[in-house]
C-alpha cells in the first residue's frame, strides 16, 4: 500500500502566532464503518504524516452524536476506527490516537467559540446545507459542528489539518474562529491561536459513493475499507453507471467506476483503461471487475493485520488511553490560557 502521494497545503494568509513547528491534527467520526472516501480523502494522509510531525488524531464521538444516537453502535464504531488506524499502519509510538470525549476541555473551548460565531456563518456551512438537503434532521449539534471542530483543532495548537476536499470550508471557519478569538481577547503582538492550514491532496477530490453522490456513511452508499468477498462484490457490481451499450464508446471522466479505479491504478493502467472506455467494446461490467480486484489486493495486508488486532481489544484501548493522556497534557494548559484571556476566573483555585 503506498504510504504517501504528492500533496500540497492550501491557504496563504500570514500566521499570527508564528508557530515554530508543525502540529498535525485531524478527526474522524465513528458514525459508521470507515470507507474508501475516508481513506483516500483523509486517512491515507494521516498515516503518511504521523511519523513526520507532532500529530494528534482523534475519534470524534461528540461529532458523531449529531447523526448517530445508538449507544452500542457508537461505542462499537469508536473502537472500530482505532482498530482500523492501527491496521492501516498507524504507529502509536510516533503520534497520538485518542477518543475526543476523553479530552472534555474541548467542549468547554467550543462553548467559548460559540459566542464568537455568527449563526449566519454556520447556516452557510456546506456540510450542514448538504445534510439538510438530503433530508437529515438539522439538530443544533449539526449546525454547530464546525465550531466544535475548531475547538478540536485549536486546543492542541494545530497548524496543519489533513482533510478531504469536502472539509475545506470547515477549516476556513476554524481559521476565522482563531482570528476572532485572537482579535477579541489577545494583544495584537501575542495571539494565542495559530491559523491552521488545510492539507488537501491535489489529486483527490470528493470521492463518489456507489450511487454517485459523495461517499458518506450517512448516505448508505459506501464501500468499506475492509469489505471483502460477496459483500464487496455486491457493492462494486452495484455502482451506478449510465446506460451506454457495451459496444459504444464511453467517457471515463463521467463514470463513477472510473473515478474509483483512478484511486488504485498506476498512471499507465489508468491510461490503458481510459483508452478501452473510449474505444468501445469495453463495458461497465469489465471496469467493475478490474476495480474489484484492485480493492481486494490493495487492502489485503491491512485486512490481515485487522483480523489479528480484533483479538487484542485491550491493546487497542491501551493505545487510546495513552493517546488521551498526551492530548490532555496539551489541552489543559491551553484552557488555562483561554480562561485567563476571557476572564473566566475560578473560585476553586
Ligand atoms: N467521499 C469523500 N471523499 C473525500 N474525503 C472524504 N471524507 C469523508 N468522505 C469523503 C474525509 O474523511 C475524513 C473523515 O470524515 P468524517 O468521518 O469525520 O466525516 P464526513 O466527511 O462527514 O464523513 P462521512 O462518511 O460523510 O460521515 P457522516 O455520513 O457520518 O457525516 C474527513 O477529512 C473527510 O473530508
Amino acid at each position: 500500500m503506498p504510504e504517501s502521494q504528492h500533496a500540497t497545503a492550501s491557504s496563504t494568509a500570514a500566521n499570527p502566532a508564528s508557530p515554530t513547528e508543525t502540529v498535525v491534527v485531524s478527526g474522524i467520526q465513528p458514525s459508521g464503518t470507515l470507507h474508501l472516501g475516508n481513506y483516500f480523502g483523509a486517512i491515507r494522509q494521516h498515516i503518511a504524516l504521523h511519523r513526520r510531525h507532532e500529530a494528534y488524531f482523534f475519534i470524534v464521538n461528540y461529532h458523531a452524536l449529531t447523526s448517530l444516537q445508538d449507544a452500542d453502535a457508537l461505542a462499537r464504531y469508536t473502537l472500530d476506527v482505532a482498530t482500523t488506524y492501527l491496521a492501516l499502519g498507524f504507529d502509536p509510538d510516533e503520534a497520538h490516537l485518542f477518543i475526543q470525549s476523553d479530552v472534555p476541555e474541548v467542549t468547554e473551548l467550543a462553548w467559548i467559540f460559540y459566542n464568537l460565531t455568527p449563526v449566519s456563518h454556520l447556516e452557510k456551512g456546506v456540510s450542514y446545507k448538504d445534510k439538510v438537503a438530503q433530508g437529515l434532521s438539522p439538530n443544533a449539534g449539526l449546525l454547530n459542528y464546525p465550531v466544535l471542530q475548531a475547538a478540536d483543532i485549536l486546543i492542541y495548537g494545530g497548524t496543519l489539518v489533513p482533510v478531504g476536499a469536502d472539509q475545506k470550508q470547515h477549516i476556513e471557519m476554524t481559521r476565522d474562529t482563531a482570528g476572532r478569538f485572537n482579535h477579541t481577547y489577545c494583544p495584537d503582538d501575542d495571539p494565542l491561536f495559530p491559523l491552521p492550514e488545510p492539507h488537501i491532496l491535489d489529486d483527490v477530490s470528493v470521492i463518489p459513493g456507489v450511487d454517485g453522490r459523495k461517499m458518506s456513511k450517512s448516505y448508505g452508499n459506501t464501500i468499506g475499507l475492509f469489505d471483502e468477498g460477496k459483500m464487496l462484490k455486491k457493492k462494486v457490481m452495484g455502482i451506478v453507471t449510465d446506460s451506454t451499450p457495451l459496444d459504444a464508446p464511453k467517457d471515463p471522466e463521467q463514470d463513477n467506476v472510473f473515478a474509483l479505479i483512478k484511486l488504485f491504478a498506476s498512471e499507465e493502467k489508468q491510461a490503458e483503461i481510459a483508452a478501452a472506455y473510449r474505444a468501445g467494446g469495453y463495458g461497465y461490467g469489465h471496469a467493475k471487475k478490474e476495480l474489484l480486484g484492485m480493492i481486494d489486493a490493495y487492502f489485503a495486508e491491512a485486512r490481515e493485520r485487522r483480523h489479528k488486532l480484533e483479538e487484542r481489544p485491550d491493546y487497542v484501548r491501551d493505545v487510546l488511553r495513552e493517546g488521551a493522556k498526551a492530548a490532555r497534557a496539551q489541552a489543559e494548559p491551553m484552557m488555562d490560557r483561554v480562561r485567563a484571556a476571557t476572564g473566566l476566573i475560578s473560585a476553586r483555585r
